[in-house]
């Protein structure tokens, strides 16, 4: 059984991971907290970027820079420690010939490559525990876990509307519907994305740029997130914001789609939905996953986004509700197939918060 001290270090272990967050892809984020006697901190670190060292590694780093003997020491870990040589080194080892006695992880890893590091620990005579918050722990990686288990990327659905469900006015003006506290927020949001999702229809009224706006990139990682257009009918004109080259864009089309204008542009061509109009979702996002796209930001409009619900490809809506009744205009959410109440896509709030005037609702889709 894990210590009370164990479990506050694993609450700050995933606090750590979370520091990384958007800037790990396709990598997991993960948090380490090393104990030494009487619970005492003796290094922390968590893993920053793909390709540079895990997060056991830098915790075992920081405790010898600051002096501590880690002989017999307790390594709290977000995820299980990995097994094999990648990019860098196996943490199991690491952990074993840094003579740690103890090694508490929350997640077991579903990485085929990296897994069975619990196993070696074990072997080594560690005493090893697993699950100790799982849950939270699994929150914090859910993109990373969603691609691993469904070779698919964590599909985040954003939008803003008035408190009666309206994104925009009954003439389509939208600007500024919620707060500029919420449009930060948005910003955040993209900034932890590897892509970000827009359809045509969005396009041709916003002319939106969908870059992260340069503070909110991390330091010395490459952050921007892909932009991605969902454009049947390669509607889209060399000039659009979203072209330029602030970040990459990739330009989905039909099959069929005349793209001799797109001529320089990332262009990918996809088939259409089963008995839809627009283009084949899980398509699109196998595309994504073969990028290594481990989470997409859906950003609208209302008929992206019924076509996501409708190939049950949201993971998480986020809503921003500004306290405004507009009694007329288009809806947040366009048809998502849903003809009668008892077929209504329920979703379990994760949380509410409120930012400047508005509420931002968390929620995830329930099992049909
Ligand atoms: C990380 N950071 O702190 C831990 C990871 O690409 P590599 O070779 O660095 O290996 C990545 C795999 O290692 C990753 O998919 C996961 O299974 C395991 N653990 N990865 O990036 C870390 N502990
Ligand atoms: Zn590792």
């Amino acid at each position: 059984m894990a210590t009370a001290t164990e479990t506050d270090a694993m609450r700050r272990a995933i606090a750590l991971a979370a520091r990384a967050l958007g800037s790990t892809s396709p990598n997991p984020v993960v948090g380490c907290v090393v104990l030494g006697p009487r619970g005492r901190v003796l290094g922390e670190g968590w893993h920053q970027r793909a390709g540079g060292p895990h997060a056991e590694v830098n915790a075992l780093r920081a405790a010898a820079d600051a002096g501590h003997d880690v002989r017999g020491a307790t390594a709290v870990v977000t995820l299980e420690p990995c097994n094999h040589t990648g990019r860098t080194g196996p943490c199991a080892q690491a952990l074993i010939e840094a003579g740690v006695a103890r090694v508490v992880y929350a997640v077991a890893d579903p990485n085929p490559t990296a897994t069975g590091g619990a196993a070696t620990l074990a072997a080594a005579g560690v005493d090893v525990e697993g699950g100790l918050l799982t849950d939270p722990a699994a929150e914090g990686n859910a993109a990373w876990l969603t691609s691993v288990r469904h070779a698919r990327p964590f599909v985040v659905w954003k939008y803003a509307a008035t408190l009666d469900g309206r994104s925009a006015a009954a003439d389509g003006t939208s600007r500024w519907i919620t707060s500029a506290e919420s449009r930060a927020d948005v910003h955040r949001l993209r900034a932890e994305a590897d892509a970000v999702v827009v359809g045509s229809g969005t396009l041709r009224a916003d002319d939106p740029h969908l870059a992260v706006r340069g503070g909110l990139l991390r330091r010395g990682t490459v952050t921007q997130p892909l932009r991605v257009v969902i454009d049947t009918h390669a509607t889209v004109k060399p000039g659009a914001r979203v072209l330029d080259d602030a970040a990459p864009t990739l330009v989905a089309v039909a099959e069929d789609a005349d793209t001799r204008h797109l001529a320089g542009v990332d262009t990918v061509r996809l088939p259409r939905a089963e008995g839809g109009t627009g283009l084949d979702i899980p398509a699109l996002l196998d595309v994504l996953h073969r990028r290594e796209i481990r989470s997409v930001l859906l950003e609208g409009g209302p008929t992206l986004a019924g076509a996501f619900l409708a190939a049950g490809a949201v993971d998480r809506v986020i809503g921003y509700l500004a306290p405004a009744l507009l009694g007329a205009g288009p809806a947040a959410l366009g048809d998502a197939g849903i003809g009668t109440i008892t077929q209504a896509l329920r979703l379990d709030v994760t949380d509410v918060s409120r930012l400047g005037p508005d509420l931002r609702v968390t929620a995830t889709p329930l099992a049909p």
